[in-house]
């Protein structure tokens, strides 16, 4: 009995390579795991539920169908790029969408599972773009837009964010450990699972008595990864075809 973890996958049509690397994933990795968890960012980026009939989202949601179907659960986390992810996404892939954060018992351990960009909070232009986009009404006006103008927003948001992020330092767009300590401290020490930064890692932090691991999940632009928990251990999983600069990430004490 086993779950396994991943995150920022970025899945488009553009990217054949990851598709299929995902592909490959589902049909022969994940189908020994009793779930898995998708920790935000499946998609490059999610306009609408309304753009759930194109040839590759439909590719990629009967891919997670067939695995829930065989009967490994499937859960899915908003991610900072398509967190306009609803429950018809979840109906078409048969998932379950988690609320970030969310804690889990798994196997004996509490276990908080997170995105991870509501922790880079030096990121302080992001964030305030985060609480306009993060607020319903917005979200209600701008799921009123036609879909083809949707996109072309976000097109738009892409390049502009693209660009901010040549000037922001690489500190600024890590996680804030005293962020990392809050939400910590405020799930009683739990185990912490996230994604969002690129920066795979397992880290071990020390805190009012307590050792609390964090393990940081990798995207899969540039190579892919996994996490593995069941209840004697957490290791990262080999994923079949991952690229070969693909390393198993190391521990940060
Ligand atoms: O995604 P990634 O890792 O490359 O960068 C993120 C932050 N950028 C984003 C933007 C997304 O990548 C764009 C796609 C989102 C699709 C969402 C659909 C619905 C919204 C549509 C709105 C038109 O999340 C980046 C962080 C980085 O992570 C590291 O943490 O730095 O943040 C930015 O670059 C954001 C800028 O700093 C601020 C952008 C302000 C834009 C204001 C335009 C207003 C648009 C309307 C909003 C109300
Ligand atoms: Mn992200």
């Amino acid at each position: 009995m086993h779950s396994l973890f991943i995150s920022d996958l970025h899945l488009c049509a553009q990217r054949p390579d990851t598709t299929r690397l995902f592909q490959a994933f589902i049909r022969h990795t994940a189908p020994a795991a009793e779930a898995l968890y998708i920790l935000g960012d499946l998609f490059e980026y999610w306009a609408g539920d309304d753009d759930l009939d194109t040839a590759f989202h439909l590719e990629i949601t009967q891919t997670l169908r067939a695995l829930a179907e065989h009967g490994t659960r499937v859960f899915i986390m908003h991610g900072n790029r398509d967190f306009l992810m609803r429950k018809e996404l979840a109906a078409a892939c048969h998932a379950q969408l988690l609320p970030d954060p969310v804690k889990l018992d798994l196997y004996g351990t509490p276990t908080l599972l997170s995105h991870g960009d509501a922790l880079c909070t030096d990121d302080t232009a992001y964030q305030e773009f985060r609480r306009q986009v993060r607020d319903s009404t917005w979200q209600q006006q701008f799921l009123a837009i036609p879909l083809p103008q949707r996109k072309a927003q976000i097109e738009g948001l892409r390049a502009q964010s693209s660009a901010e992020k040549q000037h922001k330092s690489m500190d600024i767009m890590d996680v804030n450990l005293q962020a990392v300590h809050g939400i910590l401290q405020a799930h009683a020490y739990p185990r912490l699972i996230h994604g969002h930064t690129h920066r795979p890692a397992h880290h071990v932090h020390h805190l009012d008595g307590h050792t609390c691991d964090r393990w940081v999940l990798g995207d899969w632009d540039t190579h892919a990864n996994a996490l593995r928990c069941d209840a004697n251990s957490v290791r990262w999983e080999n994923i079949p075809g991952a690229p070969a600069q693909t390393e198993h990430p190391l521990t940060l004490l």
